[in-house]
């Protein structure tokens, strides 16, 4: 069966699930809501629906209901690599099932047949000026693909129809996941290696194609595909995640709303947090120390000087998370298996037994342990990738294949438009009391 016939099994079933919830029991609360909430950020209060993944707090992520460690040991392996194909976790989200190995290399077919980007593309890429930065040009390639979606041409035919309006939404979805290695690792050629463009492997899973077409050697496949798969989702109220949910709502499509989530990743606060904590390494070890390796004293000083000046230390804290994240213990495994004695590595790992203490006596900060943007630069820059600024590029592949399939699965159950009601401050005060 085709992940497409998969999924349309899966949605009949599903449908009447959300249909029973929304007749039935429309009225059961499930939370209440606090100033504190309404004025700060919408913290933890629960108003989205998501089956893709869940963040317990203490837990970290489960895809699907697997944990980090058991996607990646149960999903079917790329041939001679250590890391399972990026597909198989695509068709994981989509359909809540672990594909076979044949499921995973049926769809990484499919997937190489849509991967090619445009002419039109390269050339909106090349009219940029050259130190734009990676990001925008990212969500400027795939907001130009626009005119490719099959979704808006059916709406604009007037084919559009809430039973069906997923399937054409699936195929932009698949269409944009496979361009975006290809539109990624162009931007990277482009502008980081004298416009020496690497062509596509047919013979290349996902992984390993971005690998050759970013010009890197073997294990770096292994690392894309272990990269592309621990930040595909992170629940549906992350900053990009959410972008993409609240855009399609308004039944844009894949392209409109991926672009949108690209700016929300692009934030330091978001995405941005993974070149933020090499360049806060290297520039401070530099400046302070002529670049040898810090003892943990003066790592732990180099910290305190950072809060001081009224600075976040990137890569520690979650929204979310009260724990170290599972993302960041996955790329700890494989750096200590690949990365043992490169010097950042040393630096990254001692700031994991300096940081916390330091951020917990401050008494304000929720989760002092690492977050998945305080490993991901080290291990990007020890394979070659030393311009920090594309890290973000690689956050935004991978985070994809959660998003879209997100998507997808909100116009197969035909989510509303968000419309959340806003209040006035003096409504606030009156609520509170203050006369
Ligand atoms: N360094 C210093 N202070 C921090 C901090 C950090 N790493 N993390 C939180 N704090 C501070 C907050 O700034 C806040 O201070 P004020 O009350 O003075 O404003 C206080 O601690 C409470 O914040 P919180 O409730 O613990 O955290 P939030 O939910 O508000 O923010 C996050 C979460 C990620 C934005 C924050 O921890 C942060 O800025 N971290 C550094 C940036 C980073 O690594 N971002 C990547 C997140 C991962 C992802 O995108 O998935």
């Amino acid at each position: 069966m085709s992940l497409k016939e998969k999924l349309a099994e899966k949605i009949t079933q599903h449908r009447e699930r959300t249909t029973r919830l929304l007749k039935e029991y429309g009225s059961v609360k499930i939370d209440e809501v606090t100033i504190a909430q309404a004025a700060g950020g919408m913290r933890g209060i629960k108003s989205l629906v998501t089956d893709i993944s869940y963040l317990d707090p203490d837990e970290g992520i489960r895809f699907r209901g697997y944990t980090i460690p058991e996607v990646l040991d149960k999903l079917p392996k790329v041939p001679g690599s250590e890391m399972p194909y990026v597909e198989g976790h695509f068709w994981l989200l989509l359909t809540g099932d672990i594909p076979t190995l044949e499921e995973a290399q049926e769809l990484a077919e499919d997937l190489k047949d849509r991967r090619n980007l445009p002419e039109y593309v390269k050339d909106t890429l090349r009219a940029m000026p050259r130190d734009t930065h990676p990001m925008t040009m990212f969500a400027a390639g795939i907001l130009a693909m626009q005119r490719e979606s099959k979704f808006a041409a059916d709406y604009k035919n007037g084919k559009y129809n809430k039973a069906t309006g997923w399937e054409s939404m699936y195929e932009d979805a698949l269409d944009l996941m496979a361009k975006l290695p290809t539109l990624g690792a162009y931007i990277y050629r482009l502008k980081y290696k004298d416009d020496t463009v690497i062509a596509s492997d047919p013979s290349l899973d996902l992984g390993g194609d971005f690998a050759n077409m970013m010009g890197i050697a073997t294990p770096y496949d292994d690392v894309a595909r272990m990269y592309f798969i621990i930040h595909s989702d992170h629940e549906s109220g992350n900053v990009s995640a959410h972008t993409a949910h609240l855009v399609a709502s308004a039944l844009s499509d894949v392209y409109y709303s991926y672009s949108a989530a690209m700016g929300g990743l692009a934030g330091p606060l978001h995405g941005l947090a993974n070149q933020e904590v090499l360049k806060w390494i290297q520039e401070t070890v530099e400046k302070n120390l002529g670049g040898k390796v810090p003892t943990k004293d003066e790592l732990k000083r180099f910290v305190e000087e950072t809060l001081s000046n009224g600075q976040v230390i990137p890569g520690y804290g979650h929204a979310v998370l009260r724990r170290t994240d599972p993302r960041y213990i996955a790329q700890r495994e494989f750096a200590l298996k690949h990365l043992q004695d490169d010097p950042l590595f040393e630096v990254v790992s001692m700031l994991f037994e300096v940081v916390p203490p330091v951020l917990s006596s401050l008494g304000k900060v929720k989760d002092p342990w690492p977050n998945v943007d305080a490993h991901s630069g080290v291990i990007q820059w020890h394979y070659g990738i030393v311009e920090y600024d594309f890290y973000t590029v690689l956050f935004g592949i991978g985070r994809a294949l959660g998003v879209l399939s997100n998507i997808i699965w909100d116009r197969a159950l035909g989510y509303p438009i968000e419309r959340p009601k806003s209040v006035t401050t003096d409504m606030l005060e009156k609520w509170a009391g203050i006369q």
